[in-house]
């Protein structure tokens, strides 16, 4: 965070692009108001959702973006919103609306009451969890293992958690909804289905037993590559646990079926009567209420994409159609977008596609701290105060916590008169989008601080009314180091959203996707013999794209290598360190390669982030260290057709050696 801190490389001011193609720093005023005239230019002339919008991940790490943001969407009236989580948990979502009614009602490990813990496709001693907020994820693990329990990890790749782990297994990548089917139909056919409490209110055991009947672990186990046996012990385990709980986080939401697997990982926390239950798969109570307002939630399939038919889920459409929708001339194209905390040509399929596709914009703004890949097509950047220089409450995070808790930053640095905090930006934005050409800065009303809205929050919420603790934003002030509010509570039935209150278990678009399931098992392997399937990698020093400007972690070996297991590398004639080539549908790349026992054969590993030797950024350490891009390899056209996440993972590409 010094890093960052002090990058001088970090933009401070605002900046236009000159009609040389250079950049010139403009007032705040000068920038907020010939941005909302441009967005209201491009609107007049091509309807309101000519104007994308696209959030990155530092959005929901921001209270003062997550809480802001959402005034200046209503007020630009766009309906082509994209945001990272349709590359990254939209699976996540899409299995808490169908189970619970809501798709924040988010299920968590309850880990430091867990016997068992089963992680398919999560390194959360690298990523330090995910879905799941909990500090120093090693000790806890650790804990587990002291306590006489058990770590259990599902990976293709042998991964830093799976070396602290009890038991690690290959799985081939793209295939964890089978290996869960199967273990599912283990629970069914050896009459280990015991819901508990849950089970009372149910629907739906019964039809989930005859919709896996067929899925028998020999069935899959030439497409998985993990043996009966292993799935057999596997469930039989987590049935017999007092205390246990299944995982699973971007290995299996970013796949051709995460809607599938996240379904089946809820299912089996339920079947074997570990969902709401200690040590088990529990909903955190957050003192700020994320929910919204009570009542169905509909914002599903209320309109699709207009290239590809791509369904709308909790109004967003995939980023992966982001780039169609801006090539794809004709009524309804998209001619201007605008960026905050996000960069897609780095992290989106087929980034260089998006790359083309932005450049060839009539107008884009990017609300971001660098001038990176993807902001320098901006006309207009608009550089926020950051990290340390802002207050923060984590509204996202507290309620994936697997402990109750509740802490408010402030800010440690001023961020000096010349700076605006990023709420300043949106608000300042959403007056001029809503006053139009009658704003006047004279007369404007104040801007609505955050502050008061988490004020506001933590008094309406669980823990706000006197007799619950009185909770609220001068109480956390005087606790800097934050609040324990205790340890995670059942929460069910009351907590869930579904109109009858129960959990459908069997829901009919689940058993729908079955179908699709079921084809590709029969038809076998997707990828031809010559080819690997190409997965991504975290690294402890990297955070996505954009902590590789600060020397401090980029210092040391290259890491934007491509892993792959001996015997690959054998048939290829392939020497460590050599630089290779890697083709997959879309795209080609040259990094080293680095030979390692970590991987299953038939696998690759690329991490995501790199890729910064494209010109016209202002990023002088990356540049120096720039990687190939995975992205420039993940294929737009792969996705989860349920939900609409890009399927990252299991990517069949060519890998030659280049010299
Ligand atoms: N192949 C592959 N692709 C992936 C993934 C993968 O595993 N494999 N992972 C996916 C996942 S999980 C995610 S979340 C996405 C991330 O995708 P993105 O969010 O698009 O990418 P980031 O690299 O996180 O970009 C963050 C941006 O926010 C800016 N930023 C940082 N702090 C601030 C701030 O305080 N304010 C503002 N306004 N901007 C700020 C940074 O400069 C950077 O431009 O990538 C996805 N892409
Ligand atoms: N240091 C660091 N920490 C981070 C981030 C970072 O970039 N760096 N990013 C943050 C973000 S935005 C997120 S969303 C989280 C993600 O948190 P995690 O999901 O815990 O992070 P990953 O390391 O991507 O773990 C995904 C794992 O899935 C495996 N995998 C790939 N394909 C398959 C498959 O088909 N099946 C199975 N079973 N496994 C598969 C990969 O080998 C990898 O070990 O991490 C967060 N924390
Ligand atoms: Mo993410």
């Amino acid at each position: 965070m010094q890093d960052v801190y002090e990058d001088p490389d970090r933009l401070r001011r605002p900046l236009r692009r000159t009609t040389a193609g250079g950049w010139e720093e403009v007032s705040w005023e000068v920038a907020l108001d010939e941005v909302a005239a441009g967005l209201r230019q491009v609107q007049g002339r091509h309807g309101d959702d000519a104007v994308a919008w696209y959030a990155g991940n530092p959005s929901v790490h921001n209270s003062g973006t997550q809480l802001a943001a959402p005034g200046f969407l209503r007020a630009l009236g766009s309906r082509s919103l994209f945001s990272a989580s349709s590359v990254d948990q939209l699976p996540h979502h899409f299995a808490a609306w169908q189970l619970y009614g809501h798709p924040l009602l988010l299920p968590v490990p309850d880990l430091d009451r867990t016997d068992f813990w089963l992680i398919l496709g999560g390194n959360p001693l690298v990523s330090n969890g995910s879905l799941m907020s909990a500090p120093d994820v090693a000790k806890r693990l650790r804990a587990i293992r002291e306590r006489g329990g058990r770590v259990v990890v599902i990976d293709p790749r042998r991964t830093e958690t799976a070396a602290r782990a009890d038991e690690h297994h290959f799985i081939r990548p793209g295939t964890d909804v089978f290996l869960l089917l199967a273990m599912v139909q283990v629970l069914y056919a050896e009459k280990l289905v015991n819901p508990g409490r849950v089970g009372e209110f149910t629907d739906g055991i019964p039809e989930l037993g005859a919709a896996v009947a067929g899925f028998t672990p020999e069935s899959v186990a030439a497409v998985t590559g993990v043996a009966p046996a292993v799935v057999r012990a596997l469930a039989r385990e987590l049935a017999a646990a007092k205390r246990a709980v299944v995982y699973g986080r971007i290995g299996v939401s970013t796949q051709e079926f995460g809607g599938l697997c996240l379904w089946l990982i809820n299912a089996l926390n339920l079947l074997t009567g570990h969902l709401d239950e200690p040590g088990g798969y529990m909903l955190p109570t957050p003192a700020l209420d994320v929910l919204g307002k009570p009542g169905p939630y509909r914002r599903h399939a209320r309109y699709h994409s207009r290239v590809r038919g791509l369904t709308e889920f909790m109004g967003e459409l995939p980023v992966a159609a982001l780039a169609e929708e801006i090539l794809t001339p004709g009524e309804g194209q998209l001619l201007a977008l605008v960026t905050s905390c996000g960069n897609p040509v780095l992290s989106t399929p087929n980034g260089r596609q998006l790359d083309t596709a932005l450049a060839g914009l009539e107008f884009m703004v990017s609300i971001d701290i660098y001038l990176n890949e993807t902001t320098r097509h901006a006309h207009y950047i608009l550089p926020p105060a950051t990290g340390l220089e802002t207050a923060h409450y984590d509204v996202s995070f507290h309620a994936l916590a697997i402990r109750n808790t509740s802490r408010y930053a402030e800010p440690l640095f001023d961020k000096g008169p010349d700076a605006r905090y990023d709420w300043q930006i949106f608000e300042g934005l959403r007056q001029r989008l809503e006053a139009g050409p009658a704003y006047d800065p004279a007369t404007a009303a104040p801007p609505d601080d955050p502050a008061a809205k988490i004020d506001l929050g933590l008094r309406y919420g669980p823990y706000g009314r006197p007799e619950h603790g009185g909770l609220n934003l001068d109480k956390l002030r005087e606790n800097p180091h934050g609040i324990d509010l205790g340890a995670l509570q059942p929460r069910l039935p009351a907590a869930l959203r579904t109109e009858n209150q129960r959990i459908p278990l069997a829901a009919p678009l689940f058993l729908a996707d079955l179908e699709r399931a079921r084809q590709v098992l029969a038809a076998g392997p997707e990828a031809a013999p010559d080819q690997l399937l190409l997965i991504g990698r975290r690294e402890l020093r990297s955070n996505n794209s954009w902590m590789h400007n600060l020397p401090r972690l980029l210092k040391g070996r290259n890491r934007c290598t491509l892993q792959i297991s001996p015997p690959d590398a054998a048939a290829r004639q392939l020497t460590e360190g050599q630089l290779v080539r890697v083709r997959s549908r879309v795209g080609e790349v040259q990094v080293p390669v680095e030979i390692t026992e970590a991987l299953m054969p038939g696998v690759a590993s690329l991490p995501h982030g790199y890729g910064h030797q494209r010109p016209g950024t202002r990023l002088a350490v990356a540049r120096a260290h720039p990687g190939a891009s995975l992205n420039d390899l993940t294929d737009e056209t792969r996705l989860d057709a349920l939900t609409g996440n890009a399927a990252l993972s299991a990517v069949p590409v060519w890998v030659v050696g280049a010299e």
